[in-house]
């Protein structure tokens, strides 16, 4: 029974660690997705969850990915009761910090975007002040409901 456990633990582990991307800084991202653009539109919104395990403060400064002829970092914030978004220059990222890039919080949004049809999954790039890039695979999806209103 509780090897059973162990093990099983073992695979949820594997499930969250062996997919993300990371460096030898350790900076660690996973859960990356890309929500697919509504018909007509270029424009569309990115997510993932980024920690720094490593020992010194670092900063995202950019991202970018083949499908899109530009990504931006933003922040999404109220103000007077409404959602603005912010162009963000870079994020910063503590030793030991995770932060979550969501709706309605931190994202990566795309400008100029092409898809193959069909296409599922794309090349993302993020890049630091400090760290060299990291490459990782975003899903692209429509299942995020309501994400980025406005675009
Ligand atoms: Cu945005």
């Amino acid at each position: 029974m509780k090897f059973g456990t162990i093990i099983t633990a073992g695979a949820m582990l594997c499930l969250m660690a062996c997919t993300p991307g990371s460096n030898s800084d350790g900076i660690v991202i996973s859960n990356a997705r890309i929500k697919t653009p509504l018909t007509g539109k270029t424009t569309t919104a990115g997510f993932f969850e980024i920690t720094n395990h490593g020992t010194v403060q670092d900063a995202l400064i950019g991202a970018e990915s083949p499908i899109a002829e530009t990504v931006e970092i933003h922040l999404t914030e109220m103000e007077n009761g409404v959602m603005k978004m912010r162009r963000q220059e870079s994020v910063i990222l503590k030793p030991g910090q995770s932060l979550s890039f969501k709706p309605g919080s931190y994202h990566l949004m795309f400008f100029g975007t092409t898809l193959k049809p069909e296409q599922h999954d794309t090349a993302l790039t993020l890049k630091f002040q400090n760290a060299p890039d990291v490459t990782i695979i975003a899903e692209i999806t429509d299942g995020m409901g309501g994400a980025h209103q406005g675009h």
